[in-house]
């Protein structure tokens, strides 16, 4: 299978300056007529000038019925369908092109083009759909304005959306209606939407900054109604947000958001007619957890925010994909940093960070956060695009400082406004309002894997220097070895040792006050500080300041001390982190050597001053007290033993659990609240204090806790409490618990997928060695379905990260990952390639379970393989 690449860019020979789209909706016979204007691209000079360039449409599962070049039909001969493209040898400098088309969405069950899902039509284009929907340059640097008339039955297609603004409506013959749409503002076609069905909608409104009138939908299915406000109110916060923080205002007369069930991803961007997953839109108390409530929040803002960092400037290519996905991630998390607790969303952003992304750098798909090659480019929606991307841009507004970060943006989307560009065009803006120098800083772009920083540091009693000398290393990635140093902006203060307190940092005889950004440029480098009072502690890389390992031969005095005593609350719980492991390290060495484990006092000691001392962020302490998840510990070890690793951390838990049993019992007792729920920062930090505290208790199985999880899950207040407490009882080794909770949880919510979605995680996920033959007979449970993408995470994807059970050494958990990889190939190969990923992760396990895990990677590769599981087997065993 091809590959395609950077290095060979060239504009599009033709590009087009308006579409107009007419849809005959049909479930199996839906007819696309298209009337392209079209015009040769400026840039591109043809080679001989008698024939001019081939026009080249991209098209795939097309039935061409028909094709005219200026009212003109083409007779065979004339053009050429083949190898997922039309293509015509001559056509004039500027013509109209017409095409019509045949489509089945009813045997789509990709989701990618135009599908249907319960009834309802609907459509997901970018990267490459749209092409399933007619013939098209569909490449996102070919931007035209659309007209886009949908005709559907009257009766089952009530609703019928499109792009932009309602122009025309009318009825047609055979009980069937039109609805035109026209979206003013050019747009690459990935951006493109269409919806029909019988859909209901709640309406609010929104004044823009200038004074402008927006009227705000969300469609959905009438049962659903009353699962929108959260959504709603997040969405107008969010128009707030970027008015007040990057003076971005809406520009279309309406914006729509419709929930769909069927979908691939969590939400789609496309103008004016945002499509969401259902799960990443609907809420209500009594069937959503506060993470989801926070999530949907995020991922309203996330996709409203593209409608500038993607829309309005978008991507040149494919591989400029983190232009506008890293943007647009770093602006949803300072929104959602904003809006809640920014210390627990900077931590909890860190954490997934550090397990999951750095995975995916030391894995055999690492990759640049601008790709040079790709075989399918969906395979690039990955954690490096998107959230190393994000960590790029915070470099950035780091380096520059708010205002002139502010004002890069401002020329950027001034600059480029209705163009598609590239990285280098944003860095150049940043570059330009600063004065600064950002050679260096492109290479993060452009280099895979995380570097690694070295620290160690020297004080100097006689002379009160402090030498803090650092290293960088990147470690070679697949197709990439001599990697060159990066611009690295280390965040750091000294904590003094007597005094508790961070000290001025003087550094080549400037006082650069108590917390500092040092640049890390070269290979190594040595800081001297000066004037430093005091014997002190470093706390280096403050908030994470960049995507880099730091370490730093920290002593468990020295961590403890930071965490009391650390004036950056991101790094206080870094240094809690860094404590817990070292004793979770020494306790994964004793299981393996089948040594006695014990625990280490001096950790009982510091959470038990957490406990006593608490202070007044309550997120922040439920953060401190919850442990690396076992996914992070392995993500440290040089070789995974997901059975020393599980063991381990059972043991600290268990243990802190006995110690502190009283201490956990009162932050239990003390959390409890009878107030209605509602999803802000204060109640949710509450609910999660109480929970993690229950999970210690029950950990231990607890008598009075196992009472207490009971009357939660009884009393049903709130699915934060329904499902914390169901999961602790599903989790336990109490089957007679167990069993009753899920059955009644299970027949009370069968009505509503969602609700659903969460049993079946719930059941897969726990620890006890039965969970294999769970999924296998949840797997024919009559609500589970293959089809959909939710379903499949829920119940396949869950399972792939319970650990214990995933990497069971008889392989079959590998097995049954494999045959629904083999299965998703052919039904929907996007959900199949990302699903398959766990199995790509071969090399950080022993001998046994690799082999294991590359004899499915081999027997998926034998099956005739779509790109996109192609392309992922590949790397994986290369
Ligand atoms: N920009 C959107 C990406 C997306 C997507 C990508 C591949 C396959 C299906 C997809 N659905 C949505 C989502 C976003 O980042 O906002
Ligand atoms: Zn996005």
């Amino acid at each position: 299978m091809q590959a395609t690449y950077l290095k060979d860019y060239l504009p599009p020979a033709y590009r087009v300056t308006h579409t107009e789209l007419t849809f005959d909706l049909a479930p199996s016979a839906t007819r696309v007529k298209a009337r392209l204007h079209m015009e040769r691209h400026p840039d591109r000079e043809p080679d001989d000038k008698e024939t001019g360039l081939p026009l080249e449409l991209a098209g795939g599962e097309l039935e061409l019925i028909r094709i005219a070049i200026d009212g003109q039909t083409l007779e065979p001969g004339e053009f050429e369908v083949g190898d997922g493209k039309l293509t015509v040898a001559t056509v004039p400098e500027r013509f109209l092109l017409d095409t019509e088309v045949e489509i089945d969405p009813d045997a789509n069950t990709a989701l990618e083009g135009l599908y249907r899902s319960n009834g309802m039509f609907c459509t997901q284009c970018e990267p490459e759909g749209f092409r399933r929907i007619t013939y098209y340059p569909d490449r996102p640097d070919v931007m035209a304005t659309f007209s886009t008339t949908v005709i559907g039955d009257r009766d089952s297609l009530p609703v019928l959306l499109s792009n932009g603004n309602p122009v025309e409506k009318g009825e047609l013959p055979n009980n069937r209606h039109f609805v035109t749409w026209e979206d003013p503002h050019p747009k690459p076609s990935y951006l493109f939407a269409l919806v029909a069905g019988s859909l209901e909608k709640v309406e609010d409104h929104y004044t823009t900054m200038s004074g402008r009138d927006v009227l705000l939908q969300i469609w959905v299915e009438p049962e659903n109604l009353d699962k929108t406000e959260h959504a709603m109110a997040s969405l107008k916060r969010s128009m707030q947000w970027d008015e007040e923080t990057y003076g971005r205002e809406y520009d279309l007369d309406r914006f729509m958001i419709v929930a769909v069930n069927d979908f691939n991803m969590g939400a789609m961007e496309n103008k004016g007619l945002n499509i969401f997953n259902s799960a990443a839109v609907l809420t209500h108390p009594q069937t959503a957890n506060d993470a989801t409530f926070q999530r949907v929040e995020g991922i309203v803002a996330h996709e409203y925010f593209h409608n500038w960092s993607g829309n309005r400037v978008t991507c040149r290519d494919w591989f400029q994909l983190s232009l506008k996905e890293g943007f647009t991630v770093f602006r949803d998390q300072t929104f959602s940093a904003d809006v809640n607790s920014a210390a627990v969303k900077r931590i909890e952003d860190v954490s997934f960070f550090r397990t999951a992304q750095f995975a995916e750098d030391a894995g055999p798909t690492a990759h640049p956060v601008r790709p040079d090659h790709y075989i399918e480019i969906s395979n690039f929606y990955t954690l490096t695009i998107y959230e190393k991307g994000a960590e790029l841009v915070r470099m950035l507004r780091h380096l520059l400082g708010w205002e002139d970060f502010r004002r890069g943006s401002d020329l950027y989307f001034e600059r480029f406004d209705g163009q598609a560009v590239t990285i280098e065009d944003f860095v150049a803006c940043m570059a330009e309002v600063s004065g600064l120098d950002l050679e260096q800083f492109l290479r993060w772009y452009s280099q895979a894997g995380t570097p690694e920083v070295d620290a160690h540091g020297e004080y100097d009693y006689a002379n009160c220097e402090y030498r803090l000398r650092l290293s960088q290393r990147t470690p070679a990635t697949p197709g990439q070895t001599g990697k060159l140093p990066l611009h690295i902006p280390v965040r750091m203060g000294l904590v003094g040792t007597k005094s508790g307190h961070d000290l001025t940092l003087t550094l080549d005889g400037e006082k650069r006050g108590k917390d500092a950004v040092i640049h890390l440029r070269e290979a190594e480098q040595t800081f001297v500080f000066t004037d430093v009072e005091e014997a002190p502690v470093p706390s280096l890389l403050r908030g994470f300041s960049a995507p880099v390992k730091l370490r730093y031969p920290y002593s468990r005095e020295e961590l403890a001390f930071l965490l009391t005593h650390d004036s950056d609350g991101f790094n206080r719980w870094d240094a809690g982190q860094r404590l817990t492991m070292l004793a979770l390290d020494d306790l994964i060495a004793a299981h393996r050597n089948g040594v006695e484990k014990v625990m280490d006092v001096r950790l009982v000691e510091a959470y038990r001053s957490l406990l006593n001392e608490p202070g007044d962020d309550k997120a922040v302490l439920a953060e401190m007290l919850t442990l690396p998840s076992e996914a992070y510990i392995a993500e440290q070890q040089p070789m995974v033993d997901v059975d020393a690793i599980h063991a381990a951390r059972e043991f600290v838990r268990q243990s802190l659990a006995w110690q502190l049993r009283d201490d956990f019992l009162a932050i239990y007792r003390d959390n409890l609240s009878d107030e209605p729920y509602a999803p802000t920062p204060e109640q949710i930090a509450s609910r999660r204090l109480k929970n993690v505290a229950l999970a210690y208790l029950m950990s231990i199985e607890d008598d009075e806790a196992i009472g207490l999880t009971q009357q939660q899950l009884e009393r049903g207040a709130n699915m934060t409490d329904v499902r914390a407490a169901l999961t602790l009882l599903a989790h336990s080794d109490r089957t007679d618990l167990a069993e009753p909770a899920l059955k009644a949880f299970g027949e009370k919510w069968a009505h509503d997928p969602l609700v659903m979605d969460q049993w079946f995680t719930i059941q897969v996920t726990r620890p006890q060695a039965d969970v294999l033959d769970r999924v296998r007979f949840l797997m024919g449970h009559p609500l589970f379905s293959m089809k959909n993408p939710n379903k499949v995470r829920a119940l396949i994807g869950a399972f792939a990260q319970n650990r214990v059970n995933f990497h069971r050494l008889d392989g079959e958990g590998y097995k049954l990952l494999a045959d629904v990889v083999i299965e998703l190939n052919r039904l929907n190969p996007e959900i199949a390639a990302r699903i398959i990923t766990p199995l790509t992760r071969w090399q950080r396990f022993d001998e046994q379970r690799q082999a294991l895990m590359k004899a499915e990677l081999e027997r998926i590769r034998a099956e005739k393989l779509s790109p996109n599981v192609y392309e992922m087997v590949e790397r994986a065993l290369a």
